[in-house]
């Protein structure tokens, strides 16, 4: 008897590290899920294997959301925003806004790796990103161009202004800040935040641990469709877009980004692990602490520990589907959690 028991102990730290490596990523991105397994299952580091993966997604136009030729901004010019979290350092590269190169992740590695900084932005990121070698080209594509020809053919609807003259909710602009005696004010809480919902938003935030349990999180989007120029959304955002913390774990976020880099869910979720709360209730907390405040609120959080043991949460859709990776699946798999509707 006392044989078995010694047996049974000796094998929980093997069935436990039977989670690790370890991949996990937004939505039914399975293929990058898949790219960075076939790099962190060979032996490559956390923030290679995510880098790949990301890559991957950025190179498919995953849902047309990541990667160039996809949410034009109200120029019509695709931007980038995209991050890599190492939990190993508590270092990071990030860029926000970044113009005319494709490969954001990898421009947000260089940023990791070859500067003191951790966020660069906009035309400045650009000239870094060429520094570093990178190809500078246009990121619109012929479906692009005619997304935003619709856009502007149907009065610029829908956009992301408030509270300006001409009535955003009816012209394009441009706008002024709204007169004393306009009727077009904007309510912050106002249940329908134009036109955010999965038609127009996704973005792979990824989180990777490697075999010596090195965790990473990142992620990269074309960030949110007829943008104002010059906007930059949660996904670079340390803490908002994606967190890692090699004491405890990772999470990666995906949704209204304008509203979720104010509650920071990822850092939420990832100091949530460190008070012994499993992944998914950390992930439901995250989320629960926007939804108290936005109830119509879109977005999800996927959240890991350092184990490899995940969870995730989401609002305002039925449903929000993730990818994974370890060495009990064969291959990346898709899985999907119950979201709430103002309440999870
Ligand atoms: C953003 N959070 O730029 C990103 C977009 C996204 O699901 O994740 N959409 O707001």
């Amino acid at each position: 008897m006392l044989v078995s028991v010694k047996a049974i102990l000796l094998l929980l730290p093997i069935l436990a590290a039977a989670k690790t490596p370890f991949v996990i990523n937004t939505w039914h991105f399975k293929e990058a899920a898949q790219e960075a397994w076939d790099f962190v299952s060979k032996g490559h580091d956390a923030v290679d294997s995510l880098e790949a993966g990301c890559s991957k997604c950025e190179s498919l136009q995953c849902d047309g959301t990541v990667g160039f030729g996809g949410s034009p901004d109200e120029n019509g010019e695709t931007t980038l925003d995209a991050l890599i979290f190492d939990g190993t350092t508590m270092d990071m590269g990030a860029v926000g806004a970044l113009r005319n190169v494709k490969q954001a992740i990898s421009v947000a590695k260089h940023v990791l790796r070859n500067t003191k900084h951790s966020l660069l932005v906009g035309s400045q990121a650009t000239k870094f990103a060429k520094k570093m070698g990178f190809k500078i080209e246009s990121l619109s594509t012929n479906k692009s161009q005619a997304m935003w020809d619709d856009w502007k053919s149907n009065n610029c609807q829908p956009n992301h202004w408030k509270n300006v003259d001409p009535n955003p909710n009816e012209s394009c602009g441009p706008y002024t800040p709204e007169s004393e005696n306009s009727i077009n004010s904007f309510n912050v809480f106002s249940k329908h935040r134009l036109g955010i919902s999965k038609k127009n938003h996704d973005t792979i935030g990824m989180i990777v641990i490697d075999e010596d349990g090195n965790v990473a999180a990142g992620t990269s989007t074309n960030g949110l469709k007829y943008k104002v120029p010059g906007r930059v959304g949660d996904s670079p955002i340390p803490g908002a877009g994606a967190y890692a913390d090699n004491t405890a774990g990772a999470a990666a976020a995906t949704g209204d980004g304008d509203i979720m880099m104010r509650f920071l869910p990822s850092f939420l979720a990832v100091e949530l692990l460190k008070i012994g709360k499993s992944p998914t209730e950390a992930a439901q907390i995250a989320i629960k602490r926007i939804v108290d405040k936005y109830p119509s609120f879109f977005g999800a959080v996927i959240v890991s520990d350092k184990d490899g043991n995940y969870g995730a949460a989401c609002n305002g859709m039925p449903e929000f589907i993730f990818s994974i990776a370890n060495p009990e699946t064969e291959g990346a798999k898709l899985e999907s959690v119950l979201c709430g509707s103002g309440n999870n």
